[in-house]
């Protein structure tokens, strides 16, 4: 599905389940493209404009109690970050990949493809007629922080805060989430580089520095 659109090789995003360690991660990418010398826009998804941030606040809070009276449905929360990437790529994405800048983005495509396909199970071919249509084109790079979901989950409860309406979800649905990931991986081996998000945050900002130094020079020779 994917080796039929184009790359962005300005375009690169972090991906990952919950507590894989993304902010770590994200400050560490950035910090090498600016020693590179590379004018950079960070974004995050889904959000990254005020409506989208508007529809990320209804997709996340929208159902926090598990007693309220209507709770989003699966294809509806498909078609929200759908609605918000729509957005978030006229509004940033594009120019700024027009303009000869690099995006850093936190989540892309790849998280609808695991939360709402694999975590809700809704179908792939849907969400892949949306890439299609909305999007039209994959990153360069995308590094994918893979943490055993106990692990993620503990972290996340150890940083307290309340829970979101997916942070709520069952272990099986993180589970699921993640072999989600682990498929997109199988499909596109050369856009991804797997970070293992277990170990310690110093020697995974190593591993992240160097993938992103090798995909530098890998782009720009
Ligand atoms: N979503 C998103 C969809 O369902 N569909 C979509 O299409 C898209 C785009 C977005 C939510 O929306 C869903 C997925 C998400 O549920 P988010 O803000 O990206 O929300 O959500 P989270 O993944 O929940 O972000 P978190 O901030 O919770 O996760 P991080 O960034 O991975 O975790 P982080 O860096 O805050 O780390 C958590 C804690 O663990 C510690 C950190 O210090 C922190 O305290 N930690 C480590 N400790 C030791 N060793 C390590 N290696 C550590 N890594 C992290």
């Amino acid at each position: 599905m994917n080796d039929v659109l184009p790359r962005r090789a300005h375009l690169i995003t972090l991906e990952g389940g919950e507590g894989a360690g993304k902010s770590t991660a994200l400050a560490t990418v950035r910090d090498c493209l600016q020693a590179a010398g590379c004018t950079l826009v960070v974004s995050r998804e889904p959000g990254g404009t005020p409506l989208a941030e508007q529809l990320r606040a209804m997709v996340l809070h929208s159902s926090r109690q598990d007693d309220a009276d209507e709770r989003l449905h699966p294809s509806a929360e498909l078609l929200m970050v759908f609605a918000a990437r729509a957005q978030h790529v006229a509004e940033v994405i594009n120019p700024a990949l027009q303009r000869g800048d690099w995006v850093l983005c936190d989540r892309f495509t790849d998280s609808s493809f695991a939360y709402q396909g694999g975590g809700r199970g809704l179908p792939v071919d849907w969400i892949a007629d949306l890439e299609r249509r909305v999007v039209g084109f994959v990153p360069g790079l995308t590094l994918w922080l893979d943490v055993p979901v106990a692990l993620g989950r503990s972290r996340v409860q150890g940083r307290g805060g309340v829970p979101d309406a997916i942070e709520r979800e069952h272990d099986a649905f993180f589970e699921r989430v993640h072999a989600g990931f682990a498929a997109r991986v199988a499909a596109d081996p050369q856009r991804f580089v797997r970070i293992d998000a277990s170990v310690p945050l110093e020697q995974m900002v190593a591993e992240v520095t160097r993938a992103v130094n090798a995909y530098l020079a890998q782009v720009r020779r």
